[in-house]
């Protein structure tokens, strides 16, 4: 197909020469077609493979029985629109400017996104579901196919945009993405795909709750908050209980090593006493009811996965096909208080599920535990079909951790987060930094004169801050410095 090259990394040459058979008859190794799926607001624990109590999901099991799994994947910034852009640009907040939920539309016409140096590479592209960077549900450049809900978008009975032209869809929102994503695939492969390949990119509405975000950022507070299953899989789970981790803080702000926090939730308190609508929003804690109905709900992320497999096998190109799962922020549980503000610095909000998949790769590592970052997707879906990464794209290629061939692995990681927006007032003032090394967290709160360090090995939950122990104070310099200079990298500098 014209114009696009055949292998190009020497990393991904050298892995498949490695582990491909020896065929003349596929060395003109075509670029693989690349499915990459994003869950709104999925936990890096809401898989069975990840870890969740008793939730089970079979075909996310099997893609990382196939592939690899990334088990310190973390989001550059824990928050729905930010990391969108961070995922589809490989650029921090700081160096693209989507830095919260407020409806940037005209900004995010401007992306660098990396679908379109696929499509001038040859590939067909195509974006299905959530965009959410602006409201607006018009097409971005770079797609050949462009089907998005405006905004949140409604768990039944969608309003569709597809290529600009809106339809009222019946049915549960997951399985229309699905019907979309598989008819796109049946079209590509009956076009003779080997020659054209695809990237489809699918961002369901799960698992957020039904939401209505206004266009300065903020929630509708008369839509209640329900996270819906499909019909078929309401009452799967009616009798489980999650496994709760011991960070788990329903009553809140009783932590006195995180006084940032504590103060907020002061905050909190006085808010959900002066509006009572604002007390059934916040489920605080996160009932088991609702943690059963996100379990619930992704298992209709889990049929979609494996309808998808399915096809993609049906047509012979599952072979030939990466799929990259992931999310764009996680979620609490209760733990350290928190609910449904997502965007905390903690490891339920910024850790990331992340999988990739790719046959081709015939013995990939299975778990990797390098620190990587949503950023790195873009470069890895470029490296992946032989394109050079632009100069814009601040992450790195994961493949060489697929297959075990790194020899540049990044030592800490930065977590931005700006809160210029306002739908929890009270982490209105909560901008932060994160550095993350091999084994510590450090947290600086941008606003206050407040830091908090934890040791993630002796102390994966985070209940003790270890800011003033004269022991780490080398290493709270060593981290503040590491962050400083961070910093300056992602803001392009
Ligand atoms: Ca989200």
């Amino acid at each position: 197909m014209l114009g696009i090259k055949i292998i190009r990394n020497c990393y991904l040459a050298l892995a498949l020469a490695l582990v491909l058979p020896a065929n003349p008859a596929s060395a003109q190794q075509l670029p693989p077609n690349i499915v990459m799926i994003v869950v709104d607001d999925m936990r890096f624990d809401e898989w069975s493979g990840g870890g969740h109590s008793y939730l089970k999901t079979p075909a996310i099991d099997q893609l990382a029985q196939q592939g690899t799994r990334f088990d310190r994947a973390y989001h550059a910034t824990p928050l729905c629109s930010p990391n969108r852009a961070s995922i589809l640009t490989g650029q921090y907040p700081s160096r693209h400017g989507i830095v919260d939920n407020a409806s940037r539309n005209q900004a995010s016409f401007m992306l660098d996104l990396f679908p379109k140096y696929l499509q001038a590479a040859g590939y067909k592209t195509a974006h299905i579901g959530k965009w959410h960077m602006g409201n607006s549900p018009a097409p971005r450049p770079g797609y050949d196919y462009w089907l998005a809900i405006e905004g949140q978008g409604t768990t039944y009975n969608p309003t569709l945009f597809e290529n600009n032209t809106r339809i009222e869809a019946e049915g549960y929102i997951t399985d229309i993405f699905t019907d979309k994503a598989t008819a796109f695939i049946k079209a590509q492969a009956d076009k003779k795909q080997a020659e054209q390949p695809f990237f489809l990119y699918i961002g369901h509405k799960a698992i957020h709750p039904e939401a209505v975000q206004q266009d300065d950022g903020s929630t509708d507070l008369s839509v209640p908050k329900e996270f819906i299953p499909a019909g078929r899989h309401s009452g799967t789970y009616a009798d489980a209980v999650f496994d709760r981790r011991p960070s788990y803080s329903p009553n809140a702000g009783a932590d006195p090593d995180k006084p940032v926090i504590a103060n907020a939730f002061k905050l909190r308190a006085e808010i959900l006493a002066e509006d009572p609508r604002w007390k059934s929003a916040m489920d605080l804690g996160v009932s088991e009811d609702s943690i059963r109905n996100r379990a619930e709900m992704m298992l209709a992320v889990d049929e979609s996965l494996a309808r998808i497999v399915s096809e993609l096998k049906k047509h012979g190109i599952y072979d030939n096909t990466a799929i990259i799962l992931t999310s764009d922020n996680g979620y609490f549980f209760g733990e350290h208080g928190f609910s449904l503000e997502r965007r905390m610095p903690y490891e339920e909000s910024v850790k990331a599920p992340l999988i990739i998949s790719y046959p081709q790769l015939q013995k990939p590592v299975k778990a990797v535990d390098a620190l990587v970052l949503s950023i790195d997707l873009s470069a890895t879906a470029l490296d992946l079909a032989g394109i050079d990464s632009p100069s814009t794209i601040q992450g790195q290629s994961l493949v060489p951790l697929m297959t075990g061939t790194a020899n540049d692995i990044r030592p800490a990681a930065l977590i931005e987060y700006y809160s210029n927006e306002t739908p929890f007032p009270w982490t209105a003032q909560l901008d932060y930094r994160v550095v993350i090394s091999a084994g510590h967290k450090y947290i600086k709160w941008l606003r206050f004169d407040e830091a908090e360090l934890y040791d993630l090995v002796k102390d994966p939950f985070e209940q003790n801050n270890l800011i003033e122990v004269p022991a780490y104070q080398k290493l709270v310099a060593q981290m503040h410095q590491q962050l400083q200079d961070l910093q300056l990298e992602a803001l392009g500098l």
